[in-house]
């Protein structure tokens, strides 16, 4: 029989696992928690050890303690040494009877690789009774101080039960007796040590109020509950939202010699879970615990040891990051609220007036007749009007996109045609009921279905109502995937048996409505000076009243914990710490039933990822010869693979949710100017926020977008490398300089790459900016407009910057060689079109290197490139040399080689005097300047100084 103890509540249960979390209210159904540290943790019966790996059989240690669900009495490990560079642990039931990811869903590249384990940077330990496993890097010890303590380690679940040390002290009458391993139908806990105050990154999707480096409980920290549950929410803090991340970094640095190793660890699962971060008071670690409510045990350990090599290796096990075309770098316009075809164009005719490059216009749902995918409003959107727009968009090389949304609506009645919904339904492809009868949920359209992806038809249906739309009237060029958590706003299947005719949604209005106005201003916003419209120019002059920085929101935290009941898929007894409470709010319920009888409980993490995916291969299969463009709101472990992401209702800026004012569109315009993904999207229903509305916006935003345009070559380069080696294009300045820790938290600058550092202002009514040079002054990093070498520090102190509204600090680092277009113009094509310039940065001792990769930008790889190297060494001379089988037709046109400290005598082109007119040397930012060189991109090329 179970053996539980109602040990403690709620306020002392939290204490005691997580340290100071500070619990909150908010989640309906939690009374009172179990004591799970009294569960009787595995023992190790038998083992088969070979030179690639381990399997190893554990059986339950004691009585069972059913904490949650039943204990799983028989478990296999199975630990297997990939490659040199990742160990597998996958400990699961020998049973198999919980739910894994299938291989289906996410092919892992992991196959049957197996190496023999002295290859490996990294060993399995572990302990027979209780079984615990540590993993340590085999080059630990003799030169590297930095991970005496091992990468992760369990054998936290074999503390002494009593008396323990160190004890905490709980409600006074409760001492720590241990984390053990607990393997349950609806319960899996593992916990790990980890460093005191370790440095933490990832566990996503999340707005962290700790920032990027994740609170880990120690020094006055809270501690973290990362909840794993996709959750459709205007971006909460410290909550879960539209993605599921299980996977961290953790970066160590030995203060004794000064150095990091970096590695990684991901659990591949979908289960809804719980990951905490927390330092037990008197604990002299740190620890990382996983609750999950599903799945198995199944861990990936990466060895690094950079954060660049985790990032990489980790992209190797789920797949690199798809290949974005070209035409997706450009700016993009959205909103929700364009109430028909001429108000869309519109913004392009406006856009294209204030000389604002405009590189693919958005429709939301506005688009859609009676909110239902696949259609046109015959009288706002008609569609050979829509026809027509799009055609004339294609004609100037601009693009378009429309959004999706992830519920199909229910048909009314038989005359209401709606084939998508009639479709799926000859082709079984909707989520039904236990009792096997359709799902209906509810989201703007009504009453609604939603796709069922692990049903045989699916993929078919979908790629057929996506192909029908495309040809009768929306020729998209990629599609936004929106609701993918997946969204229903009512709870459990609240149609059936309902009268299906009625298709509003009691209490659930259209921002902007009369009953559900926008009233949300940024701080200090003065609504007697701009009024309603806020759209006024105010020449320049800020009238923003308050310097006081933005506070951050403090919304409630959803409160979960376990709760003792019969065994219900609605209702699962560990409650994870969903910001929504119960697991079926606002999404479908957990017992909806899948075409092969998988339940949603276990799937429901996976919805987004799959629609995403078969939306790719929609796009392929509608135009096979293009790269699909796809964001999605909810991804998870390899949505990378097929699309891109968006934020979501982030809160605004000119981003979504509420109205924004002109100082902050001006900043955000310049800041997401250097992001990957840059669009402007906004709320139905606030004030527009085109940044053609305000002269300052304008004036920045063609600023900013001139230098993004200019960079294309290089963004270019990064996702080329992203895709092929997984490497990240946007980085964190520690990421590439691991050994400075006063970066290790630094999140308001980032680097583009390897070499291009932006210092955005993040506060409003300011002038100036302090940033963090990385290098501790032995890189120079020079101004991008100027050309001038900053004046840095060599202690890792700030420094401050001139920052005037209007203009966003962007930094090089020497040493870098960045191939650009030389004169942007109005739209991508046009762009890549025109010549070729080259900025080399030299180092102090005279080198610089850099690469670019080139292809036509839009066909599925393969398809024939070239990779440009370009190689400045001390002897005063600059190489490119291309390799491939791409033909580049543009010339290249402009050389600037700064870091020049006298002026040469004769510069020489493939063995030729460059003519004197052809160019000049600046001697205060030790600037040479070609130009007119007309040099061919597709030979090497020479050129050199004297
Ligand atoms: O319930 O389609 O995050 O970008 O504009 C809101 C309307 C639905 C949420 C998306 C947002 C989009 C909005 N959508």
């Amino acid at each position: 029989m179970a053996s539980i103890c109602f040990l403690l509540t709620l306020l002392g249960y939290l204490s005691f696992v997580a340290g100071s979390l500070v619990p909150q209210e908010g989640h309906p159904n939690i009374t009172h928690s179990l004591n799970v540290s009294t569960c009787p943790g595995y023992t190790l019966h038998s083992l088969l050890e070979t030179d690639t790996g381990i399997s190893a059989w554990l059986g339950v240690a004691g009585p069972a303690c059913n904490a949650f669900g039943r204990d799983v009495v028989n478990l296999t490990v199975e630990v297997t040494y990939e490659i040199s560079t990742r160990l597998h642990v996958n400990i699961f039931d020998t049973a198999n009877a919980q739910f894994t990811i299938p291989e289906s869903v996410v092919p892992l590249e992991s196959g049957s690789t197996a190496i023999n384990k002295n290859n490996s940077d990294l060993q399995f330990n572990f302990e027979v009774s209780p079984f615990a496993f540590w993993i340590t890097r085999r080059s630990a010890g003799s030169d590297n101080h930095t991970e005496s303590q091992p990468l992760f380690d369990t054998r936290i679940s074999s503390l002494p039960a009593t008396p323990i040390s160190p004890v905490i002290p709980l409600d006074n009458s409760t001492a720590l007796d241990g984390f053990p391993l607990v393997f349950e139908d609806q319960y899996l806990q593992l916990t790990s040590a980890l460093p005191l105050n370790a440095n933490i990154y990832g566990l996503g999707e999340i707005i962290a109020s700790s920032g990027f480096r994740r609170d880990v409980g120690a020094n006055g920290g809270n501690g973290t509950i990362q909840t794993m549950w996709a959750r459709d929410i205007t971006d909460p803090i410290d909550q879960n939202i539209y993605g599921v991340h299980p996977v961290y970094m953790e970066h160590r640095f030995d203060e004794a010699t000064q150095k990091s190793q970096t590695h990684g660890v991901l659990l591949f699962s979908a289960s809804g879970s719980d990951i905490l971060l927390l330092t037990p008071p008197s604990f002299n670690t740190s620890l990382i615990q996983y609750r999950m409510i599903t799945g198995t045990l199944d861990l990936y350990f990466f060895s690094g040891p950079t954060p660049q090599t985790v990032i990489e290796q980790y992209g190797q096990l789920i797949g690199f990051p798809t290949w974005q075309p070209y035409f997706g770098f450009g700016f993009h316009l959205c909103r929700w609220g364009y109430s028909n075809v001429s108000e869309t164009k519109e913004q392009v005719t406006k856009m294209r007036e204030a000389g604002i490059p405009l590189e693919v216009m958005w429709n939301d749902i506005d688009l859609y007749h009676a909110v239902r995918d696949f259609t046109t409003d015959p009288v706002s959107f008609p569609a050979s009007e829509m026809k027509a727009f799009i055609d004339e968009l294609h004609a100037n090389n601009q693009h378009y996109i429309p959004i999706v949304d992830a519920a199909v609506a229910k048909q009314i009645n038989s005359s209401d045609i709606y084939d998508p919904y009639t479709r799926g339904v000859e082709l079984q492809t909707f989520m039904k009921n236990p009792d096997d009868s359709e799902y209906i949920g509810q989201v703007w359209p009504g009453y609604t279905v939603f796709p069922d992806w692990f049903s045989k038809n699916a993929e078919t249906w979908w790629t057929e109502a996506l192909k029908n739309w495309s040809q009768s009237a929306i020729d998209f060029d990629g599609i936004w995937l929106d609701m993918n958590e997946v969204s229903s706003f009512c709870t459990g299947s609240c149609g059936t048996g309902a009268d299906l005719s009625n298709t509003t949604i009691p209490g659930l209005f259209l921002p902007g409505t009369p009953e559900s106005p926008v009233v949300d201003y940024p701080e200090g916003y003065d609504s007697s000076k701009w009024g309603p419209s806020g759209n006024v120019s105010i020449n320049g002059t800020l009238t923003f009243g308050s310097d006081t920085p933005i506070p951050p929101m403090l919304l409630k935290r959803g409160l979960g914990a376990g709760k003792q009941s019969g065994i219900s898929v609605n209702d699962p007894p560990y409650a994870i710490h969903n910001g929504n409470g119960p697991l079926s709010v606002h999404t479908l319920a957990t017992n909806a039933t899948h075409a092969n009888g998988l339940i949603e409980l276990d799937t429901h993490n996976l919805h987004g990822l799959m629609e995403t995916k078969a939306t790719h291969q929609a796009l392929l299969s509608i135009h096979p010869s293009k790269r699909p463009f796809i964001i999605s709101r909810s991804t998870t472990l390899s949505s990378g693979r097929y699309a891109g992401h968006w934020l979501g209702d982030n809160f605004n800026t000119c981003g979504f949710i509420g109205n924004t004012d002109e100082e902050l569109c001006n900043r955000w315009m310049q800041l997401s100017a250097f992001m990957p993904f840059f669009r402007n999207h906004n709320q139905r229903g606030a004030l527009s926020q085109e940044p053609y509305r305000w002269d300052s916006v304008a004036e920045a935003s063609r600023k900013a977008i001139g230098v993004r345009y200019q960079l294309l070559p290089y963004w270019y380069t990064l996702f080329a490398n992203a895709s092929m080696m997984g490497t990240p294009p946007i980085r964190a300045l520690f990421y590439e300089f691991p050994d400075e820790p006063e970066l290790f938290s630094v999140d308001r600058q980032f680097l583009i790459g390897r070499e291009i550092l932006i210092t955005p202002v993040l506060t409003p009514n300011v002038s100036t900016v302090n940033g963090i040079f990385p290098g501790r002054g032995t890189v120079v990093w020079r101004d991008w407009y100027t050309h001038n070498v900053v004046n840095t520090t060599n202690d890792g102190s700030t420094t401050s910057l001139p920052a005037p509204l209007g203009h966003i600090n962007v930094h090089i680092r020497d040493g870098s060689v960045l191939l650009l277009h030389d004169k942007p113009v109005y739209t991508v094509t046009e762009t890549r079109a025109g010549p070729f310039a080259l900025l080399v940065c030299l180092s102090n001792d005279g080198s610089a290197f850099g690469t670019a990769y080139i292809d036509d930008g839009e066909t599925v790889p393969p398809t024939p490139n070239t990779t440009l190297t370009f190689e400045a060494s001390k002897g005063q001379k600059l190489e490119l040399s291309p390799k491939g089988s791409f033909r580049i037709s543009q010339t290249l046109e402009t050389l600037i080689i700064l870091g020049v400290p006298r002026e040469p005598a004769q510069i020489l082109l493939n063995g030729q005097r460059v003519h004197s007119n052809s160019w000049k040397y600046i001697a205060a930012q030790e600037k040479v300047v070609l130009t007119g060189m007309n040099v061919n991109l597709n030979i090497l090329t020479r050129i050199s100084w004297s």
